[in-house]
């Protein structure tokens, strides 16, 4: 297949250029690099040594002798590039993560809140239309976020999607339906991904697009099977306050002696997968793709749920480390249950790397191999949710005084 993969640059869609192209197709990355451009801005690198996507690439074609090509295309602002570039390439498949990532930078002020539903919305709206214009039957694959359904249960599992509800009418019967699963954002970067599920069904509904869209959890870990060839392949790997994700940063914090971040209670229940599994669902959503006309598919791209404060007790026991328990910037539940469904990947033979048989290796062949590459400083989490919240986050969880507040 000819596969266009939108934010190939990315965290995820780095390790999935190379098992897509490993796999025998031909792998178009379209990029604008902000990530890179963001770590510019915030001060921060990533933990492995990045090299340039030119320098990346260049890499995989001597180790391997296969070709991705790169095209240095803002989705969001360059619409007439991109339904040129669509219209001369015609992939069969396009894979969109072109979308800014993180909750915490999606809440850093106005401006960030303004450029997160700017770019993420108009780089998805953009996609569609110009599917649409050009007439290019290319199967849709988003990555999406399980934040779209919030994190509260009541006590039933989180179907894959699609509600099933009845509805009293007029007449008094009940009218069955399937529903969107109502959607319950709890930072500006989780409603643009709620945003685009309108955008999707809408699209699939008028114009026939197929799409695919993958309610994925917290990604943990860094290698996959290709990333590990050359040390240049390596994956980023983030551990700031902002882009860093909670098992990743406890795994570096252990590494580093930082007493683990837990944010209030830790009673706060996510969805995790390993990066590698991560890969093999996107094939596994490739491979199955809907037909025209048809609904919208959604898969739930997770393989088990953690609370936070387990996390982080269980890295404590294997490494000694601290735990510090802050007050939390978010404004989140304290505590919550979730039960998801993941039935599609696993009945796809999904075979899930387990927390129990990766953490360890984690810790020891990356985050102590680059502990020395980090900078303690930009471990706190200082981007509040709202001002209240802002006012309480005047200490670093090593005790020394943050920036004030105003
Ligand atoms: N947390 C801590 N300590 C930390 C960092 C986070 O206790 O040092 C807590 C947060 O308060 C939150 C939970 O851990 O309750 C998860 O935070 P996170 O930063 O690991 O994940 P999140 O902001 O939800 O976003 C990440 C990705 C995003 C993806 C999402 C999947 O950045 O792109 O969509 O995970 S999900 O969480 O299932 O919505």
């Amino acid at each position: 297949m000819k596969i266009a993969i939108m934010g190939g640059d990315g965290f995820v869609g780095w390790p999935t250029a190379l098992h897509l192209s490993d796999a025998g197709h031909d792998v178009h990355i379209l990029d604008n690099l902000s990530r890179r451009w963001i770590d510019t801005e915030l001060g921060v690198q990533s933990l492995t040594p990045m090299d340039s996507i030119q320098e990346r690439t260049r890499i995989w074609h001597a180790e391997t002798g296969r070709r991705i090509h790169f095209h240095l295309i803002d989705l969001a602002r360059d619409y007439d590039l991109l339904k040129a570039w669509l219209a001369e390439h015609r992939p069969d498949a396009i894979i969109h993560f072109a979308e800014q990532r993180a909750a915490p930078y999606s809440m850093k002020s106005d401006r960030h809140k303004n450029y997160t539903v700017n770019n993420n919305v108009s780089a998805t709206h953009n996609l569609l239309n110009a599917l649409v214009e050009i007439g290019l039957d290319a199967h849709l694959v988003h990555l999406g976020t399980m934040g779209v359904y919030g994190y509260s249960t009541v006590g039933a599992a989180i179907p894959e999607g699609y509600l099933p509800v009845g509805i009293e009418t007029v007449d008094g019967n009940t009218a069955s339906q399937e529903i969107l699963y109502p959607a319950n954002p709890g930072s500006i970067y989780h409603m643009t991904k709620c945003l685009d599920q309108l955008l999707f069904q809408f699209y699939a509904k008028n114009d026939g697009l197929r799409v695919t869209d993958l309610h994925q959890g917290i990604v943990w870990g860094t290698h996959t099977a290709q990333t590990r060839l050359h040390p240049q392949l390596v994956n980023r790997f983030d551990y700031d306050g902002d882009y860093g994700t909670v098992l990743n940063r406890f795994l570096i914090q252990a590494a580093i002696d930082y007493p683990l971040t837990v944010h209030g209670t830790g009673g706060q229940t996510r969805a995790f997968i390993h990066i590698q599994d991560s890969v093999r669902c996107i094939e596994i959503a490739l491979n199955n793709p809907p037909v025209r006309g048809a609904r919208v598919e959604i898969f739930n791209q997770m393989t088990e749920t953690h609370r936070v404060r387990d996390l982080a007790e269980m890295i404590s026991r294997m490494t000694g480390a601290r735990i510090a328990w802050l007050p939390n910037p978010r404004k989140e539940a304290p505590e919550n249950d979730l039960i998801v469904r993941n039935e599609k990947f696993l009945g796809h033979g999904l075979s899930p790397t387990t927390l129990e048989n990766g953490l360890l290796s984690e810790i020891v062949d990356v985050a102590k191999k680059f502990a020395y590459r980090v900078d303690r400083s930009r471990v706190p989490a200082v981007s509040a949710w709202t001002r209240d919240i802002a006012r309480t986050l005047n200490r670093d969880p090593e005790g020394k005084m943050l920036r004030s507040v105003s």
